[in-house]
């Protein structure tokens, strides 16, 4: 038995089209699931574009005013894919109309914003996620495989970057349609909040809460035309982005991300070394995961030393995660595919009554690591996060 869930979008941009594609496939790829999307009301501000966008993935009604939107009888989840500063107040209305709420990453601008919504959503009760697609490329969720069935061993680095290389030129204006990435009060944050959230999100699924940071940030362009005011202002985000972490199962980490690094385009990498093995991911190569097996001999066993070394795992087995769904081995899928995945594991959460991680509390604590990142890019100090330690997003013990 399958049962309708109809979908108000909010957003026509990048994301309004990862998600609505995701609400296209999941029904054909994981037909097993009992809700099945139906793209009932796209959002935007501008009727034409919204009206062009609604008729290209096939919405049923347009709304120029999510606030109309969330009033609707007709629609049972918002999806918020619009810009950060509009984040609290739609998931707020949704809440208290009742819908489920998906969320963009970050979940808020900061950690205050964050800490309402996740309050919302609680006391409204309301099925919800944050959508940090990136657990859900096969070749991350295996390194969590990999973590889960203790190969990795006793944590000791987690090392991760996320270098892009877009802003670079001065000329580049702040503000506006597709550069509020840039628009401090748009954005909350710069690299910290856009990127680093992802490698955060990802290294505390891996490796467990991070507790305390210590940061560096730069801002190389300081001034950029705003679009809205036609006029030259100060940039408010950060361009880059360093900092130490210290994670509660005792192992050290690096983060570094920077708009500023030329040739890198979405270079999101991550290695975790542990006393038994290490794995490392590039998301510039996403189809492998690098993995190093380090061998305890049983007695009398001989090591083949000459033979160690690092194994390029292609993950498209159907033992793989989430390639069961897909193509034969050795075919490959793409970015858009962890959007499927990501509702797929949301609706089987909602259905089997175990939520599918991130929820809006598992990425309020990564709002917490951000949030901390920047206040200690301010004191120069060393800052605790306070990231509640029974968090969902923990990886399971490491022994
Ligand atoms: C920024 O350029 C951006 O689009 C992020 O906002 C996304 O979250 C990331 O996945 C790709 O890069």
């Amino acid at each position: 038995m399958t049962r309708p869930l109809r979908i108000g979008m909010v957003g026509y941009g990048f994301m309004g089209k990862a998600h609505s594609n995701a609400y296209q496939q999941v029904g054909r790829f994981f037909p097993e699931l009992e809700h099945r999307p139906q793209l009932q009301v796209l959002c935007g501000r501008q009727a034409d574009k919204a009206k062009a966008f609604a008729g290209t993935w096939g919405y049923q009604h347009v709304e120029t005013d999510w606030r109309r939107l969330v009033e609707r009888d007709d629609v049972d989840v918002i999806d918020i894919g619009t810009p950060n500063d509009t984040h609290l107040e739609i998931a707020l209305a949704a809440a208290a109309n009742g819908k489920w709420v998906l969320c963009e990453k970050p979940l808020a601008r900061d950690l205050a914003e964050a800490e309402r919504m996740t309050d919302a959503i609680e006391a409204a009760g309301v099925p919800n996620m944050v959508w940090f697609n990136y657990r859900r490329v096969p070749a991350i969720a295996l390194a969590r495989q990999l973590v889960e069935e203790k190969r990795i061993g006793r944590p000791f680095h987690y090392r991760a970057t996320y270098l892009q290389d877009w802003t670079i030129a001065a000329d580049v204006p702040q503000g506006g349609a597709a550069l509020w990435r840039l628009d401090v009060d748009a954005a909350g944050s710069g690299v910290t909040g856009d990127l680093l959230a992802h490698s955060i999100d990802t290294a505390m699924w891996l490796n467990g809460p991070i507790t305390s940071v210590v940061a560096d940030v730069e801002t190389f362009v300081k001034e950029r035309v705003h679009q809205d005011s036609g006029k030259l202002q100060p940039v408010g985000i950060d361009d880059a982005c360093m900092f130490l972490a210290r994670f509660a199962n005792g192992s050290m980490g690096t983060f570094e991300s920077t708009r500023y690094a030329r040739g890198r385009k979405n270079f999101n990498t991550f290695e975790l070394n542990g006393a038994d093995g290490s794995v490392h991911f590039d998301l510039e190569d996403p189809q492998y995961l690098d993995f190093f097996e380090h061998k305890r001999p049983a007695t009398g066993e001989k090591v083949e030393s000459h033979l160690t070394g690092w194994r390029r795992v292609h993950v498209t087995n159907s033992e793989h995660p989430y390639m069961d769904r897909w193509w034969v081995p050795g075919c490959t899928i793409g970015y858009e595919h962890t959007f499927t995945h990501a509702l797929a594991d949301f609706l089987r959460g909602v259905e089997d009554g175990t939520p599918a991680q991130p929820d809006f509390r598992a990425a309020l604590q990564t709002q917490r690591v951000c949030e901390a990142v920047l206040e200690s890019a301010r004191s120069r100090k060393w800052t605790d996060t306070g990231v509640e330690s029974g968090m969902r997003a923990t990886a399971p013990a490491i022994s």
